[in-house]
């Protein structure tokens, strides 16, 4: 994968500008895109295009000699059908194609919102059925059973990792549990770029947290061990919970209460 330029999408977004700054730190050859322009200076070693995922076209010229796509683009909240339907359903579509057209390999992020409707007091592994929290969290179900079947179908090699939530610091209880550290995230998608097979691999991605909502994945396979842990932050986030039980019941947390309608 070495020397062809890596794709990045979302690069204007907050997963997207991590990875921006920290890859091209490190050299990375980086072919960077969002539908926003860039709100800081162009990394060295990198190139800048806006597009729109839709435009199937746009996404076919500017994956073109890659060898890595790393699609932290589409809609990254919880919002309608509609919103989702064209930048996360298609666009994650036609980035599958690219990949295929170009014998590349694909980091996908999936998220704890594709598991979000679990109670928190559950303990998954990675074939645990998922349950989605809304229509975000559907679009990320969506995105794994797509690089699924261009593994299956197509060879295309994908990384899909369960992101839980990616801070500079824990802010609150729940995150206690889903935090992944910068400096742990970045090595993870090191290692999707490093690893010599990745074939169609489910990663949880959280640092070493003992309040951790999930184990066991492929993180052996690829080489990973997280070295951070939110458990040193317990103290100072101790009682930072809101006052929905919704919220506080489920591992998705506030995604889940958009139009919730239970009422058991
Ligand atoms: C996500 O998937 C979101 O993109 C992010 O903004 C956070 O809300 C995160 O999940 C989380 O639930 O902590």
């Amino acid at each position: 994968l070495s020397d062809r330029p890596v794709l990045l999408t979302g690069a204007a977004g907050t997963i997207g500008r991590l990875l921006a700054h920290r890859l091209a730190a490190l050299g990375w050859p980086l072919r960077l895109t969002d539908l926003a322009p860039l709100p800081f200076p162009l990394p060295p070693g990198a190139t800048f295009e806006t597009i729109d995922l839709q435009d199937q076209e746009a996404v076919h010229r500017l994956a073109e000699g890659c060898g890595l796509i790393l699609h932290f683009g589409g809609v990254s909240t919880e919002q309608s059908f509609e919103a989702v339907l064209g930048a996360n359903l298609r666009g994650s579509y036609h980035i599958y194609e690219a990949a295929r057209r170009q014998k590349a390999r694909v980091v996908f992020p999936s998220s704890v919102h594709a598991v979000g409707l679990y109670e928190r007091s559950a303990i998954l592994d990675q074939d645990c059925p998922l349950r989605p929290d809304g229509y975000y969290g559907l679009s990320k179900a969506y995105g794994e059973m797509l690089a699924r079947l261009y593994w299956d179908k197509h060879a295309v090699e994908s990384v899909l990792i369960r992101i839980g939530s990616v801070l500079p610091e824990v802010s609150d209880e729940r995150i206690l549990s889903t935090w992944i550290s910068h400096d742990d995230f970045v090595r993870l998608i090191q290692r999707c770029a490093a690893a010599e097979r990745v074939d169609c691999s489910v990663i949880w991605g959280a640092s070493n947290n003992s309040r951790s909502f999930w184990r066991h994945d492929a993180r052996a396979k690829i080489g990973w061990m997280p070295r951070d842990s939110s458990d040193d932050q317990a103290e100072r986030v101790a009682g930072k919970v809101t006052a929905d039980p919704v919220v506080e019941r489920y591992q998705g947390g506030k995604f889940v209460v958009v139009d919730y309608s239970r009422t058991d």
